[in-house]
């Protein structure tokens, strides 16, 4: 009876300072965990229902699982992960890693999703414009060759003239001999 007693005391001694002392946890994420943002992201802020430490971290995966680099913040209740570039589409994966109000590591994760509509960007945009815009110059080796064409053209006239007035010749001298 003693033995259950203290067993029974010692499961409520282990209990009652976490449901006193609640886990931190998320409880408001921006973007949204499950939302799909069409805008340009690069900041997201993460909300906890307690302060949290410093060292509280979070990391950010792109479609691929490639690790996108963020600088983090700290402030109250607040984790804010800011990225130098702008999310790219697909799926993003949120993984915080906290140190909650109670000394406590809490972590979790959610994900969100960017599909941005394709904008050209102002290189893409000019490059555009240059390919439809007609070309102003005549192509150079075009004129060329057709210069050299031109100058070609009365030798391949004059070639073949010869090259007829010799089988003429030929036939003529061969016409003389069958007769
Ligand atoms: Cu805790």
């Amino acid at each position: 009876m003693k033995k259950t007693v203290a067993f029974l005391l010692a499961i409520v001694l282990l209990l009652v300072p976490q449901a006193v002392f609640a886990h931190s946890k998320l409880v408001k994420a921006n973007p949204a965990p499950d939302t799909t943002i069409t805008e340009e992201v690069k900041e997201m802020r993460l909300e906890f229902n307690t302060k949290i430490e410093q060292g509280s971290t979070v990391a950010v995966k792109d479609e691929t699982n490639k690790e996108i680099p963020v600088q983090v913040q700290v402030a109250g209740n607040e984790l804010v992960a800011t990225t130098s570039d702008v999310l790219p589409n697909g799926a993003i994966q949120v993984h915080w890693t906290i140190i909650g109000a109670d000394g406590h590591t809490v972590e979790g994760e959610y994900q969100f999703t960017v599909n941005r509509p394709a904008v050209a960007t102002p290189s893409e945009e000019q490059q555009l414009i240059e390919k439809t815009v007609p070309a102003p110059q005549v192509d150079p080796n075009e004129t060329k060759q057709i210069e050299e064409k031109a100058t070609i053209l009365p030798w391949i006239l004059g070639a073949l003239l010869l090259a007829l007035i010799i089988f003429l010749i030929i036939l003529l001298k061969g016409k003389k001999r069958n007769k």
